[in-house]
Order: structure tokens, then sequence, then C-alpha cells
């Protein structure tokens, strides 16, 4: 169930416990915590790449954040006494390194109470040291790639499931569940991309497959002939991608251009509707596996479809892939400045570490004491019929 009113807020605001530690010694942060804005305004920062080859994934991100702040300014959310209006800064990073740091640090400089974002592994990372330099809690709905949360910074955490258990999953089924006994691995060279290929690799070989081929491309390539050409040589029975959808659909259509009909399987970059719609009749039944790093089963999904109907309809387009989630991280945000009574960024903090069974749309969110999800889920998915669809989701 999604927060509605500031009741529920304030109720899902006591599930927060004491206050929790990052395993790591934290940098001391270098410039002093953004104040909450004058004029009852709380400013929240989101980022994502809004412009270039995913960019329908940035704004799928966008319109979560955009809809958790909608909301709660309608419902109308009390902090010290008065009611505050949130207001979303909404910047594009382009799925760029220097572009993320770049809007980062614009967003400390409007004294943003709080950044939901980056999308990318690659521009999460190297942004989390700014916002963790200026004090400003950080939550990314959607980059997986563990070093993010594993720098030592108190200010950072994260919403889904990382490589290691996606990679790590995905390998083990590719070998044990799809008998998969010659497999060829390329990656897209970013941070999500190289690491989930890494973690996927080493759990084929843990599990007695054979990586037949390792080959890598960029986010930006168009043509694969090269690459492919190369792999179709070695005859594998499946082929892993670690990059974004954008990639993937053309990468699919030039292997069945090639006569390639391996098994073809990515992470939860690839796990998208969009990779159905650039794939086209490039993809047959049952021949793509994915995962998405996070998911619902049984009574939870209902929250999940409530939010999905109530996304198109103010959208009028359907949930890519991350807005739940993203619209569950602005919502824990603010439960956490609730519990502080503060959208100070030094008293809501500690709230914000200690968030515990919160009841968000995509599931019950814990985090640890490195700011990961607990217990975060993976939804395996193939297509079929022209359709993304749910295997399992997985613990
Ligand atoms: N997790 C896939 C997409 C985001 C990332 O770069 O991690």
């Amino acid at each position: 169930m999604h927060i509605k009113s500031t009741l529920t807020l304030i109720a899902a605001a006591t599930l927060l416990v004491a206050c929790g530690k990052k395993e790591e010694a934290a940098p001391a942060p270098v410039a002093a915590p953004a104040p909450a804005p004058a004029g009852n305004v709380v400013k929240i920062g989101h980022v994502g790449p809004t412009s270039g080859a995913i960019a329908h994934l940035g704004k799928d991100n966008e319109n979560g954040a955009r809809m958790a702040i909608d909301e709660l300014n309608a419902a109308g959310v009390m902090l010290g006494g008065q009611k505050v209006t949130f207001e979303l800064l909404a910047e594009d990073d382009a799925a760029d390194p220097k572009q993320g740091t770049a809007v980062a640090q614009k967003l400390v400089d409007a004294k943003v109470a709080g950044v939901v974002g980056h999308l990318n592994s690659g521009t999460t990372i190297p942004a989390s040291k700014i916002y963790s330099d200026a004090g400003i809690p950080q939550i990314s709905p959607s980059a997986t790639n563990p070093k993010y949360t594993r720098q030592g910074f108190k200010t950072t955490f994260r919403m889904v499931a990382d490589d290691t258990q996606l990679g790590g999953t995905l390998g083990k089924y590719a070998v044990e569940t799809l008998k998969g006994k010659s497999i060829a691995v390329i990656d897209d060279r970013t941070a999500y991309g190289q690491g989930v290929a890494e973690e996927f690799a080493k759990a084929v070989e843990a599990s007695g497959g054979k990586v037949v081929a390792k080959e890598f491309t960029t986010d930006k390539a168009t043509d694969f002939t090269a690459i492919l050409t190369s792999i179709k040589a070695k005859k594998p029975d499946v082929v892993f991608f670690g990059g974004m959808d954008a990639v993937a659909g053309p990468m699919m259509k030039q292997m069945k251009g090639l006569a390639m009909s391996p098994k073809f399987m990515g992470g939860d970059g690839i796990c998208t509707t969009e990779l159905v719609k650039l794939g086209g009749d490039a993809i047959a039944d049952d021949q793509v596996y994915c995962a998405e790093a996070g998911g619902v089963d049984g009574e939870a999904k209902v929250g999940m479809d409530e939010f999905k109907v109530k996304y198109q309809a103010k959208f009028g387009t359907d949930v890519k892939l991350y807005a739940p989630y993203v619209y569950d991280a602005v919502n824990i945000m603010v439960a956490a400045m609730v519990k502080a009574d503060s959208a100070d960024p030094a008293k809501y903090l500690p709230m914000l570490a200690a968030t515990s069974e919160f009841k968000g749309v995509s599931g019950p969110v814990s985090f640890d004491e490195r700011g990961d999800i607990k217990n975060g889920a993976l939804t395996l998915k193939t297509v079929r019929g022209g359709q993304l669809t749910t295997l399992a989701v997985l613990r």
C-alpha cells in the first residue's frame, strides 16, 4: 500500500527505528549540510538520463518522482509545525559521468534536501561523493554496481538488489536451468555493464559452465557485426549482454541477421518493454532471459498493480522499469523527514538510515548498514508472445 496522506506518512515514519551505522568509516563532510529552504519549500532533486539512448528510462524514473511529489503536496505534509511544499528539481545527466557530477553540484548549490537518483551506476557513483561531501542523502532507485554503497559514505542508499546478486543468479540459471554449456559474454564497458557481466561469468564458471568468448562494445554502439561474427564461430548456446535495452535490441536484430539464435540473457538494464519493441521479430519466444533487480509477488502485487494503473492514467504511458522504485524512494525520504520533523539532512539522515519495513509499492524496504536494501528480490522474466513475462520472483 502506498502513502496517500499525512496520517499514513506519519504511520509509515513510525516504522523507522533507531539510527543505523555504515560498516566503513565515512569521510567527514567538507561542507555544511544544506538547511531546509526558506518559505516552507523543500527541494528534492531527481537525476536520470532524460536525453540520449535511454531517455525512455530516465523519463520513467522522473515520472515516478513527480507522482510521489504531487501526491505528497496534495496530501499535505507538516514539518516543524508548518505545512511544507515539496519542489522537484529534475536534472538530466544523459547517462554521462561528467554531466552526472555537474548536475550533482548544481543540486547541491540549489540546496536540495535530498536526491533520488541517479539511474546509471556510471553516474551515481561519481555523483555520490559530491552529495556525501555536502551531507545530502541520496537514494538510487536503480544503480546496481555494488561499489555505490561500499565507499564508506553515510549518505548512499539503494532501492534494488545489486550486480553481485543479479549476475550471480543469472549465471547459475544459465547453466543449471537453461543447460548452457558454452556461453559468450558481452558488455558495454559501463560501470553497470562490465560489473554485471563479470559477476555473471564468475557464476557460470562456478556452476560448471564454460565462458567461450568475452567481447565488449559501448553504450553508444550501433554496429555489432565484428563481435557477433567472432562469437558465432564459438557456437555458444547462451549469449549474455551486460548493458541496456537501447543496445540489446539492435544487437538481437543483428544476431538474427547473422543467423544466430542462442538464448540471450541480461540484467535489469535489458529487462524492459522497450527491449521487446526494439528487438521486434528478432526475439523468439523464450529466447530472452533477464532479471529486474526487485519485485513483488503474492499480496504485495496489489500495490504494484495499482501503481501501474495510476501511472498510466497520469502519464498516458506504461511503467518502463524503475518508476515504482523512484516513487517509493521519494516517499521513504519524506517519511524520514516526517519522523525527524525536519527536512534538514543532518536531522533526517539517521531516520532514513533506520528505515525498516517501509511498505512501498515495490515491496517492503529496509536498509542495511551500508544503505542497501535488505533481502532484495529479483524478478526473472522472459519474452513470450511479444510480452515481457514474469517467470519467478527470487530472493
Ligand atoms: N541497473 C541497470 C541500470 C542502471 C545501472 O547502471 O546500474
